[in-house]
């Protein structure tokens, strides 16, 4: 069986367990968070998530994993057959992660410890966001899905990418970054109704507090260690 290593706050964690559950593969879950030992075991940077397999490979980068589980797993196909449909596939999730997720996640540290964004940073974030909302616009076809009228692995990424966009991004900047793509937010709302989807929602809800008590751990050490060095500086 399939071990997927990980926390249900991870979005990166959801979309790979939305494949698995997709794909209607028996696996268990292993809750470890980052930069634990046990994660470093399985995961070569120490990230959410990791899988290792029933052959005992260990896998981590979700894509990475998306793509293994459709190669080792071929039924109920998340790739087009050809080969240019599946690249088209592949490209849009890549431009969700390079230019939605990455520049989102700049803004989840300021999140969380309640500072300011500097104003370069914020300048910057808005032109690689602006970047992938005017790529997604020429790819997204929503006819119903992303990708056109086969549901794709770029369905379920984007969509998780998606939350990461939504919770930090429009948040933090003030700006409903899913608007400028339309038909994004009535596929997002297609989306979330899967029972899937919905069952990793309940799931990422109850893990979301043990999470949040991490963070907040965190936060208290570095600031801890932030204030010995300015108190030695002195
Ligand atoms: N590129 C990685 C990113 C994974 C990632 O950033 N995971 C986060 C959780 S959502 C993590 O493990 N963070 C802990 C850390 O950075 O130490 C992937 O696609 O799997």
């Amino acid at each position: 069986m399939i071990t997927l290593h990980g926390f249900a706050a991870s979005n990166y964690y959801n979309l790979v367990k939305h494949v698995l559950l997709y794909k209607q593969l028996p696996f268990q879950e292993n809750l470890v968070y980052g930069g634990s030992d046990e994660l470093l075991a399985v995961s070569p940077v120490g990230k959410v998530p990791a899988i290792t397999t029933p052959e005992g490979l260990n896998l981590s980068e979700s894509s990475v994993i998306c793509d293994f589980i459709e190669e080792r797993y071929p039924d109920t196909p998340l790739y087009p057959t050809d080969a240019g449909e599946r690249a088209v596939v592949h490209q849009i999730m890549k431009i969700a992660e390079l230019y939605l997720e990455l520049p989102s996640r700049r803004l989840i540290p300021f999140a969380f410890s309640g500072t300011a964004i500097p104003k370069p940073v914020v300048a910057e974030v808005r032109q690689v966001l602006e970047r992938g909302i005017v790529a997604l616009n020429r790819l997204s076809q929503f006819s119903p899905w992303i990708a056109g009228e086969q549901f794709t692995m770029a369905d379920i990424y984007v969509y998780y990418v998606s939350t990461i966009v939504s919770n930090f991004a429009s948040k933090q900047l003030d700006w409903d970054v899913l608007a400028e793509i339309p038909g994004m937010k009535e596929w997002n709302e297609a989306m979330s109704q899967s029972a899937i989807a919905q069952t990793i929602e309940a799931d990422r809800l109850a893990n979301m507090p043990e999470f949040m008590q991490r963070v907040k751990e965190q936060i208290q050490a570095v600031n801890a260690v932030n204030a010995v060095n300015a108190a030695n500086a002195d």
